[in-house]
Formats: structure tokens, sequence, C-alpha cells
């Protein structure tokens, strides 16, 4: 069963207890198990930098979903917890974020599902909590963990 890695965001809203009830959403799917949960860092937002504070972490989930079954269910965990994709700024603020950043070891270039996530291996907000979790795992096409971390600071 491949062990998924999921990205975890917030930044509008009570951020904490939504991530909690979606992680806790998450592992009521059936075929989803949560093996794992980082601890939620308050971080400053990247890109977009005029918008409220990020709450950040990282979950391992056991999945027997596929990949794109997986990216299915987060998508509609994100719905239910108050995401309006439409009119929002892209990258812009968001009651919940749930984003596929490691699914096994899998390389995956489709549209709407690219695995490892494209912009993972430089996000501090990502690496840090991924990094608490298994520093030791293989990005792959891009290096270990911990040592993605390092090369950021
Ligand atoms: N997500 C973004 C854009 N910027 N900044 C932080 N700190 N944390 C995020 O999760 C984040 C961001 C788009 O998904
Ligand atoms: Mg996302
Ligand atoms: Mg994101």
């Amino acid at each position: 069963m491949p062990l998924a890695y999921i990205g975890l965001g917030s930044n509008l809203g009570d951020r904490e207890a939504t991530i909690q009830a979606a992680v806790e959403a998450l592992g009521a799917e059936p075929g989803i198990t949560v093996a794992a949960v980082s601890a939620l860092i308050d971080t400053e937002p990247v890109g977009v930098v005029d918008q409220p504070r990020f709450l950040n972490g990282v979950a391992a989930l056991d999945s027997e979903l596929s990949a794109r079954d997986l990216l299915a269910v987060l998508l509609n965990v994100e719905q239910r917890f108050g995401r309006r994709r439409d009119a929002s700024v892209p990258q812009g603020p968001r009651t919940l974020d749930l984003d596929l950043l490691l699914y096994g070891d899998a390389e995956i270039d489709e549209p709407g599902l690219r695995v490892p996530h494209p912009r993972l291996h430089e996000r501090a907000f990502v690496l840090g909590p991924l990094a608490e979790l298994a520093p030791d795992l293989e990005v792959p096409g891009k290096g270990r963990v911990q040592t993605l971390l390092a090369r950021l600071h």
C-alpha cells in the first residue's frame, strides 16, 4: 500500500480546527488510513505575500486509492471545508489546502496531477514538516528531504 504525503495548509478562519477536522475526514474515507501527522507551524505567506499567515503541516497516509482517486478525495474534502476555487485568487487565501506531495516513489505528470508536487523541493513550509516525519525520504528526481531543507537555509 503506497505511503502518500499530503501538504496541509490554511490561512482563513480557525486554521487549526479546520486542519484537524480535515485530517479526521481523510481518515474516515474508505481506503485511507492516517499514518502520521506532523506538528502544525505558523508560516509567512509565500508567493502572494499580501495575505494572512498560514498554518502548515504534512500528513502521511496509507492509501489503497490510486493517486488520481486520492487527489479527487483531497479536492472533495477541501470543498467540504469551505474551499472555493471559482472566484478566488490563484495562490491566495484559503480555508483549506490539501496538496498531494508524494505518492510512494511514483513520478506522475498528467493534466491536473503532478507528483512529486512541482514546488515541494523549494518550500520550507512543506519540507520542514516533511522532515519531521521522514527526513531520509527520497523525493524522486530531487534528493533527500533533509538535504533539500538544508539547501534552503
Ligand atoms: N500556499 C500557497 C501559496 N503560499 N505560503 C505558505 N506559507 N503556506 C502555504 O501553504 C502556501 C503559501 C499556495 O498553495
Ligand atoms: Mg492546493
Ligand atoms: Mg498549496
